[in-house]
């Protein structure tokens, strides 16, 4: 019997389990602005966002959606949504402003009021500590590849844990640490805009060990009650074909892109694939006795973001030296990444939904017993106020529709899904594509900061009321 089997039927076609979470999603240095105020300082993304030719149309979140100075209007939008949790992230520079020593309380109390306001409303906080805002300053002194930044971090989430420990109903410690390890210190594409494959593996592994170190901090600081997770962008991969160097392919994808990250969290190890892979960049001494045991902590949950998946052939011609700047490590001059067939979104992703089902399957095989929950998942399509001010999406909508009945599919094979976060709450700064890209399912104007439910929203507030969908969207 599947979770699904136990509830009643009602309205929805497609009825998710009666606890099942319903949330939206967001990320501070996206939507909060206020920048410069109450003693928050630079991190790596004002920093990288003020560089010329970074993001696109030089946009910076100085302002963003001004959520900072928003906060009762944006609870509100969630209660109209009527989501039982919000997933929001905490910005580091703003609670510790140097990376180091006591807290900024006035930072602080931002996230109070904030979580306050939520737990009025009925919303479980939901909150993640790095969504990739690293204080400047810590960048400064050498970044994820020095190995002090995760002794930072832990002490960081102690602070944030102490402070806020009897608010916030789930912690998450890192959001993606592939992107912040492999775009910000390996293609550059991100903050800090970095190019070394040394430097992205140092910077994955010093993920991994702030995680761990985070966890223990967190355990000692917060209510045997509140959850503890990870969320990871994992990468469902599909192979060109069967030919043995495609596979070959998609196994070294793979251990970059999400072993480097599951083995260690959950079993306390480094793929040795991916140590082998890379033995021309580094002898991984970086490892230091003891860091993969505090890496494999345990925790409550495992957070899955997923947008698309990435087809993988092997590379052309037999392997040379490759000059380009690459987020794979290990991988870059043996696979192509190939197109995927079917529509796009404004990001020029592929939309297929069987993606996030086969994630979500091969999580429940090779993690048994470890809860997931759909951290992040939506679209961003090119959206605008009609004459009338309303705001039609059927794309997202359609979107959205085929994700979640994915989700709906996985638990029914098996997979232990406890909630789906839809990425986003609100119109954001899409990192280096400024924005000039709208995931939100609500609409933001950014000269007035008037919000208009997108038809995608009314969809998400019926979805979440009948608790599922219906056979179409
Ligand atoms: O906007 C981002 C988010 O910050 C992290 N996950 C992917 C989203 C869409 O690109």
């Amino acid at each position: 019997m599947t979770a699904l089997d136990a509830r009643p039927r009602t309205g929805a076609t497609l009825r998710f389990p009666a606890r099942f979470r319903w949330g939206t999603a967001t990320a501070a240095y996206q939507i909060e602005g206020a920048a410069g105020e109450d003693g928050r300082t630079p991190s790596i993304w004002d920093t990288f966002s003020r560089t010329p030719g970074k993001v696109r149309n030089g946009d910076t979140g100085d302002i963003a959606a001004d959520h900072y100075h928003r906060v009762s209007e944006d609870v509100a939008l969630l209660r109209r949504l009527g989501v039982t949790d919000y997933r929001f992230s905490i910005a580091w520079p703003r609670v510790q402003p140097t990376g180091r020593g006591p807290a900024v309380q006035k930072g602080l109390d931002f996230y109070r009021r904030l979580t306050d306001e939520l737990r009025r409303a009925g919303i479980r906080p939901v909150a993640t500590l790095y969504h990739w805002d690293l204080p400047q300053e810590l960048e400064d002194a050498g970044g994820w590849p020095n190995r002090e930044t995760a002794y930072r971090f832990a002490e960081y989430a102690g602070i944030a844990a102490e402070a806020l420990g009897n608010r916030v109903a789930t912690w998450t410690t890192l959001n993606e640490p592939w992107c912040a390890a492999f775009l910000g210190y390996g293609s550059g594409v991100h903050a800090p805009g970095r190019t070394s494959a040394v430097g992205s593996l140092r910077a994955a592994h010093h993920f991994n060990l702030a995680h761990g170190l985070a966890v223990r901090a967190l355990r000692g600081a917060v209510p045997a009650a509140a959850e503890v997770s990870l969320t990871l962008n994992l990468h469902a991969l599909r192979a060109h074909t069967d030919a043995p160097q495609d596979l070959d392919a998609v196994r070294r994808v793979d251990a970059v892109g999400n072993r480097l990250f599951l083995e260690p969290v959950f079993h306390g190890r480094l793929p040795e694939d991916l140590v082998r892979d890379t033995a021309s960049v580094t002898d991984w001494s970086f490892v230091r006795d003891g860091d993969l045991r505090t890496a494999a902590e345990p925790i409550d949950s495992l957070g899955v973001n997923y947008y698309s998946p990435t087809a993988v052939a092997a590379a052309r011609s037999s392997p040379g030296p490759s000059a380009a700047p690459s987020a794979w490590a290990g991988a870059e001059r043996h696979v192509r990444f190939l197109p995927v067939a079917g529509p796009r979104t404004a990001m020029d992703w592929p939309v297929d939904s069987d993606g996030l089902h086969e994630l979500l399957l091969r999580l429940r095989d090779d993690l048994p017993g470890v809860p997931l929950v759909v951290t992040e998942n939506g679209a961003a399509y090119e959206d605008y106020a009609d004459p009338s001010g309303q705001v039609k999406d059927p794309e997202r909508v359609a979107y959205l529709h085929a994700h979640l009945s994915a989700v709906h599919r996985a638990i029914e094979d098996g997979a232990d899904v406890r909630g789906y976060f839809l990425w986003s709450l609100l119109d954001n700064f899409e990192w280096a594509y400024g924005y000039s890209k709208r995931f939100g399912i609500v609409h933001v104007d950014f000269p007035t900061q008037r919000r208009t439910l997108k038809d995608s929203a009314h969809w998400y507030a019926d979805v979440i009321a009948r608790g599922g969908v219906g056979a179409s969207a």
